[in-house]
């Protein structure tokens, strides 16, 4: 019975999560509670793609099952940070830029969120050689959106 509940309270809360993901713009009152989410979900996707960087560059030993749960939290992570880059949230790190060409903003979102797919999916096989494949074009999406719209 307790475990159901916990189930049950774990479903809940997981559903919560997502539903709060999408509506997430509409949530954020104050600008600064829009850069402190993204800025969070950064640093949360930040480690998770690192901790998969360091066994893709050999800096860490390859351990499939770590890889697989960092690939799982890197799933639902790499969707977190762009609800909370809505129209007034302009502030942090980021550059005006973001604002003034949205769409070519998106795109470089849309090409992240493809490769870090293509990523999860490689770490999640098991096969060291294609987490390496996978690593580097991902990281040259994360790269690409940083030269064009992050401050240093
Ligand atoms: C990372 C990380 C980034 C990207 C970027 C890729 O691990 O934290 O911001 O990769 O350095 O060039």
């Amino acid at each position: 019975m307790r475990f159901k509940n916990l189930v049950a309270t774990t479903l809940i809360g997981s559903t919560m999560l997502f539903a709060g993901a999408a509506s997430a713009q509409q949530a954020f009152g104050k600008a600064e509670d829009a850069v402190k989410y993204r800025q969070s979900s950064f640093s949360v996707l930040a480690h998770h793609f690192g901790t998969l960087g360091a066994m893709a560059r050999g800096k860490a030993p390859f351990d499939a099952k770590v890889a697989a749960e960092n690939a799982d939290v890197l799933a639902v992570v790499a969707n977190l940070p762009w609800a909370a880059f809505g129209a007034g949230t302009e502030g942090g790190n980021s550059k005006a830029a973001i604002w003034q060409e949205k769409a070519q903003f998106d795109e470089k979102q849309q090409q992240f969120e493809a490769e870090a797919g293509k990523l999860v999916a490689a770490a999640k096989s098991g096969d060291l050689d294609k987490l390496k494949a996978a690593f580097g074009p991902a990281a040259q999406t994360c790269k690409s959106c940083h030269d064009a719209y992050k401050n240093k």
